[in-house]
């Protein structure tokens, strides 16, 4: 038996908390864990690199270079992962193997067939996104909105060729597939006439949304943001374009990106604001420092508080969970498996809450025994209940899980070129 859990366990119970329930429920709700972290975001069909406003900046020795080198890694960090998982797939991670190289808007769901097999090996779902960035139809820095008919339309079939790559991949694995569409689109200076770019880009969306899908199976979103590099001045897909094209169109949900806002507004706050209106929404995990840097999530107090407006709006099944950062000066692996544990540390924390005490409290107007409250909550044995959650899902603790690190490190990846 481990004693401390037992103790931490009745010290939660005085409180009115079960955590037997909460690890329980933790292990069942899925979070997406993306693919692109392993590689720096550049994939398997450019040789460019990544372009298309945002940016990875490291050099860490060992990066990923093909397909079977980025699954074997994302595979090393599963295994140091507790909780259940989704893969999120790029559409600039298709392996051409069977019949050579396509161009975006001729993808079909044979170029992912390596990804279903290895989503089945595991068994989870997979989340896909279009990709319309690092490639020479988006240098202008415009896709959807683009005034060039020939880009758009190229661009708007990359979009419906997702869309049946998504149904594909739900088919297959028997999980909804949230295929979120973020373009960097935008302009470096004073646009001359933003609702032009904005009527392209809505209508370049219609159309991708006007392919036929079963919205079961597929879950089309729109990722908005506040700027991006190169593009710092206007971008096509702002909050409100997003929300209000999300709003308007009963086959699409919102995402939010935590680092996609202005840095005094929090998403922890915009979950609740769209929970009123949205069935569905959901969200890109990340840590922004001071712009969109898409840091390693960490056990911050915003990462916590994001969790714990999902959990206090019993809306679990309403938000779908995906992790979007890319570090690429440390070790990835690890990176992978810090942001995804953070997140894991957050949502178990929020569901170790005693929120309906909280809640009564803030109703009555108890307000100082709310703030007394909440401040020694803080002082919890959380970290025993954490150990607990990694024992049961039979992953290594904290402090144990980076030995492996270190072992991959030296037997895999300081022998890549
Ligand atoms: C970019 C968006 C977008 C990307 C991924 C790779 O700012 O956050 O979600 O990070 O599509
Ligand atoms: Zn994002």
């Amino acid at each position: 038996m481990n004693t401390r859990y037992e103790s931490a366990k009745e010290m939660y119970a005085a409180i009115g908390v079960d955590t037997d329930a909460a690890i329980e429920k933790l292990k069942n709700i899925p979070v997406s864990l993306h693919c692109w972290q392993g590689d720096d975001v550049i994939g398997f069909d450019n040789d460019g690199g990544l372009t298309g406003g945002i940016q990875t900046t490291g050099d860490y020795p060992g990066r990923a270079s093909n397909p079977e080198e980025l699954l074997a890694d994302m595979e090393k960090s599963m295994s140091l992962m507790p909780g259940k998982k989704k893969i999120n797939v790029h559409a600039n991670y298709a392996i051409f193997d069977e019949g050579g190289f396509v161009d975006r808007d001729k993808l079909e769901p044979k170029h992912f067939k390596k990804w279903v097999d290895f989503a089945k090996k595991h068994g989870v779902g997979i989340d896909f996104n279009p990709t319309f960035f690092s490639h020479p139809k988006a240098k202008s820095g415009l896709t959807l909105s683009s005034p060039d008919e020939d880009i758009r339309k190229f661009w708007i079939d990359h979009g419906k060729a997702c869309i049946r790559i998504s149904e594909y991949f739900a088919k297959e694995t028997g999980i909804t597939c949230v295929m979120n569409i973020w373009t960097g689109d935008g302009m470096k200076d004073i646009p001359a006439d933003r609702y032009g770019l904005r009527m392209r880009y809505k209508d370049s969306i219609e159309q991708i949304l006007s392919e036929p899908f079963d919205f079961n199976l597929v879950k089309p979103c729109v990722e908005s943001k506040v700027f991006g590099i190169g593009v710092e001045a206007f971008t096509c897909g702002s909050s409100e374009f997003a929300l209000l094209f999300a709003a308007a169109n009963d086959n699409c949900i919102p995402l939010m990106d935590n680092g996609h806002y202005h840095p005094t507004e929090v998403v922890s706050d915009k979950i609740p604001a769209l929970l009123c209106f949205f069935p569905e929404i959901a969200l890109h995990i990340t840590r922004p420092i001071r712009w969109d840097s898409d840091h390693v999530v960490l056990f911050d107090d915003e990462t916590k508080e994001m969790a714990k407006e999902i959990v206090r709006a019993d809306a679990i099944d309403r938000v779908y969970q995906a992790l979007d950062f890319f570090d690429a000066s440390i070790n990835r692996i690890s990176a992978w498996t810090v942001g995804f544990r953070s997140w894991q540390k957050a949502l178990l924390y929020a569901l170790c809450e005693p929120s309906a005490t909280f809640k009564k409290l803030q109703d009555n107007g108890d307000l100082t025994e709310l703030m007394v409250m909440q401040e020694e909550y803080k002082t919890m044995p959380f970290g025993d209940v954490w150990l607990e959650y990694c024992r049961r899902c039979g992953v290594k603790g904290d402090k144990e899980w980076f030995e492996e690190i270190r072992k991959y490190e030296s037997e895999v990846l300081s022998k890549r070129g």
